[in-house]
């Protein structure tokens, strides 16, 4: 007997929706089969190979059934009970007696495809109250939070492409092709692409490699790495000496629009081409094209943050689409409205955004939107002693002592962080670790307690987080397709009572956190004379709230209160749970619109186009105008049927061309006398790895390329598939100083190599 059930994929940021085929077996459902879901309001059936292999993701037989809880220092399987009373004996008296610092949050890339990775972390942060928050953000796209943080004062309005309606895109380190969009939520992003083609739209690329996504462009350059912000700088140069600048209807919403003509006048095109290997008069075309095309949108992903200029690339991207007047409209880069976003308010001054509130304990680095350096982990860990006063969020402890617990919710940081080597150890030395992941991987394979989440089939799904960067407003939600098995626990749960047991409240209903977020919420929202609640009892409201559970009655609350709500009544054809469950392929919310001012956040009102520590950075833009690297520089890659670390055991996904090669230039093959298929040493500040040569001229001259999330060959694991092509971790060739000051991003591209051939 087969039955289906929708799923919307969290494999990626593209979040189709998937058809799953679903089998009784002796050994319970199985998912045998994945399809498109043609009905979906915003994938309209679109699959890649990787949503439709859900069925051999969700049934690895790798996958933990059961907790594990040290004992005799070995993981050994043992029930929920004893995990969460494990959990709390580890983590309790550590907090009592260092302060809320010893603990340290680790938060990994899939909390942002899991509705329980979205409604329970910031509990748990606010609840120990440490400041020791360390995610994925900081190896990935922190620079953009940042420079939105500053342009708009909010971190987290970060304007989309309108891709389906833009007349050129200039893409800029990105590779839809392989990675289907990231910050920019697009199902099938490629055929988004051969439409701007099909219509007479044009593509410009800028990426060190011949990307699938480069050869569709009109225009590929390939540019030396991490020399974007120069280039970007001069093309901003170009729009001033050629009076190319046009605000259009942004005009009145911008401040500082001279000072940046000002602060960018050394960067001329003949002053950059040199260090970014781009003739002059290819960055004056592009200046050009993007001024002369009637809707434009510049859009910038890993290959403009994770590199050592990271926030002011970032902040260039935004300052081109402000400058052609393409921010905020049609065509153009705009704000997405997620239906559990903040209902929009009346315009006017906001709090603005505050970087380095307090600093990492051994280095001193600033916090960047309430997170440390994902790279500074390991030294907090394994660095005795303190170096100043670092107090709780709030607490008034004070405790300049190491990080001695960790807790991990999906994140594997000793592949996908700098110097995985260091942190193994550190890891190793910790009183406490408890992991809450699938697999006993290269990180949790350190943990006194795991907290495996069950299968994604068997996980309810609401992007949380990439609605709110959707190139079109929607709003779907899918319940779990197959019920939890007995001795299985909800992943919502899992984190629930990872809340509790924390806190000093272990052994309390999970429900009790739910029920504190609504009552907290409700509270705020009645006495905000913005809110359509405003002066109304909260505990009539959450009387009102459906959902099976505390998580479906937080997602009926945030849906009610958002822009799209009922207002609990306000507004009657407004959007509830019950709403959106009567429609299982989703409720199509509108394209994007034009919202300023509504999104700004900034002290003044208006954008500020530069911000003084934007200003502060740039004499160490004009400073790398001198240097050129003497040698190779490494950049990474992602593979299609990949997903950073934790694909690598899926073997329907791996084999073929993902597979962890180094690619290397013919060029420089033949100077390095490396041979295509024979092993090469990389060696870099962190480390060195060995890796097969593929010898490609899909990669510039000067450059090598080596993918992430490989190197499972550490001892302790169980990723049988994995091992036994386990690659090798690129990240061991950092040494984790490697930072982008402003953010604190880990530089992760265009890093200094050195390549020789194995003897
Ligand atoms: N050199 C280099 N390094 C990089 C990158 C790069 O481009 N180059 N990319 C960076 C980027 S962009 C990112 S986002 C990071 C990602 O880095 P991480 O967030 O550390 O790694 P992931 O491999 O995404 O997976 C994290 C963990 O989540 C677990 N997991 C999977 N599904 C679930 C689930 O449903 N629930 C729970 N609780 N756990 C789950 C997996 O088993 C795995 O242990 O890597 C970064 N590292
Ligand atoms: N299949 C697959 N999909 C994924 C993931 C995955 O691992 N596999 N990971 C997901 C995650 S967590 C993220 S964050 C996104 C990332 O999404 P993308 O940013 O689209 O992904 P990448 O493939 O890392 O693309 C970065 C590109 O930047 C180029 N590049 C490197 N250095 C520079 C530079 O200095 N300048 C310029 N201009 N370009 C440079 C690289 O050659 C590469 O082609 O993908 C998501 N989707
Ligand atoms: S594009 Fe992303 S969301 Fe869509 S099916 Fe593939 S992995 Fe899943
Ligand atoms: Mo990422």
């Amino acid at each position: 007997m087969s039955r289906t059930a929708l799923r919307i994929c969290p494999l990626c940021e593209a979040t189709c929706g998937l058809v799953l085929t679903i089998e009784g077996t002796p050994d319970g459902e199985r998912v045998t089969r994945a399809r498109g879901d043609r009905d979906d309001v915003f994938s309209r059936g679109f699959i890649c190979p990787k949503g439709a292999s859900f069925g051999a993701v969700d049934g690895d037989p790798d996958r933990l059934r059961t907790p594990l809880v040290r004992k005799d220092g070995r993981l050994q399987e043992a029930s929920w009970e004893e995990a969460f009373d494990a959990v709390a004996v580890g983590l309790r008296p550590l907090i009592e007696k260092h302060g809320p610092n010893s603990v340290g949050i680790v938060l990994g890339n899939p909390n942002v495809h899991t509705m329980a990775g979205a409604l329970y972390p910031p509990v748990l942060i606010g609840a120990i109250g440490t400041r020791n928050v360390f995610t994925a953000s900081t190896v990935d796209q922190m620079p953009k939070h940042v420079s939105s943080g500053l342009l708009y004062g909010d971190a987290l309005a970060i304007p989309v492409p309108d891709l389906d309606r833009t007349d050129h895109l200039l893409l800029i380190g990105a590779n839809p092709f392989e990675s289907n969009g990231s910050l920019c939520t697009a199902p099938d992003f490629p055929g988004r692409l051969k439409a701007l083609r099909a219509r007479g739209g044009t593509l410009t690329v800028i990426d060190p490699r011949r990307t699938r996504t480069a050869k569709l462009a009109d225009r590929h350059v390939a540019i030396r790495p991490g020399t974007d912000a120069l280039l970007l700088a001069a093309m901003v140069h170009v729009l001033f000496e050629e009076r190319l600048t046009d605000l259009g209807a942004l005009a009145g919403h911008v401040e500082g629009v001279e000072a940046v003509g000002e602060a960018v006048r050394e960067f001329t095109p003949e002053a950059v081409a040199d260090a970014c290997d781009v003739p002059a008069d290819d960055i004056r075309a592009m200046a050009r094209d993007l001024a002369a095309a009637p809707t434009a949108a510049v859009y910038g992903r890993m290959g403009t943050c994770t590199v050592a200029f990271g926030t002011l690339g970032s902040w260039l991207v935004d300052v081109l689409n402000i400058l052609t007047g393409n921010l905020d409209r049609p065509g153009g880069a705009l704000f997405p409205l997620a239906a559990t976003d903040r209902a929009p308010r009346p315009a006017g001054p906001g709090r603005g955004f505050a970087l380095g509130r307090w600093r990492s304990r051994v280095s001193g680095y600033p916090e960047a939107k309430s997170e440390l350096p994902l790279a500074a982990l390991a030294e907090e860990i394994d660095t005795p002693g303190g170096s100043g006063k670092s107090e709780g969020r709030g607490s008034g402890a004070t405790d300049a002592g190491p990080i001695r617990a960790v807790i991990a919710i999906a994140a594997n940081p000793v592949l996908s962080a700098p110097d995985g080597d260091r942190l193994d150890k550190a890891l190793e030395s910790l009183d406490f670790m408890v992991s809450v992941d699938p697999y006993l991987n290269e990180t949790s394979r350190h943990a006194h307690v795991v907290l495996p989440p069950p299968r994604p089939a068997q996980s309810p799904h609401h992007d949380f987080a990439f609605n709110a960067f959707a190139i079109h407003n929607q709003v779907r939600y899918t319940r779990a397709a197959v019920p939890l098995e007995p001795g299985r626990m909800a992943e919502t749960e899992i984190h629930a009572r990872l809340v509790l047991a924390a806190s000093g409240m272990h052994g309390a209903e999970p429900d009790a956190v739910d029920a504190m977020v609504v009552d907290r919420t409700l509270g705020k929202a009645v006495t905000d004379p913005h809110s359509p609640v405003h002066g109304r009892d909260p505990k009539e409201l959450a009387a009102q709230l459906t959902g099976e559970n505390g998580p479906e009655r937080r997602l009926d609350m945030m849906l009610r209160l958002g822009p799209y709500g009922d207002g609990f009544g306000a507004d009657p054809d407004g959007l509830t749970l019950d709403r959106l469950l009567d429609h299982p392929h989703g409720i199509d919310l509108g394209p994007l619109q034009p919202r300023l001012p509504g999104p700004l956040k900034t002290r003044s009102g208006r954008i500020e186009l530069l911000p003084a520590p934007i200003a502060d950075d740039l004499p160490r833009l004009k400073k790398s105008l001198a240097e050129r690297p003497a040698g190779l520089v490494l950049v990474g890659r992602r593979h299609l049927r990949s997903n950073n670390s934790w694909l690598h055991n899926i073997p329907a996904l791996t084999g073929g061309s993902n597979r962890c090669t180094l690619h290397v230039h013919p060029d420089d093959a033949a100077r390095l006398g490396v041979t295509d298929g024979a092993y090469a040493r990389v060696k870099g500040a962190g480390g060195e790895v060995t890796a097969p040569v593929e010898i490609t001229d899909a990669v510039r001259p000067g450059v090598v390329s080596l993918p992430h999330g490989w190197g499972h060959d550490r001892p302790g694991t169980r990723l049988h598939a994995a091992a036994t092509d386990p690659g090798a971790n690129v990240n061991q060739l950092l040494d984790g100083t490697l930072l982008d000051p402003l953010s604190g991003n880990a530089v992760l591209n265009g890093i200094p190599v050195g390549v020789t051939a194995t003897p």
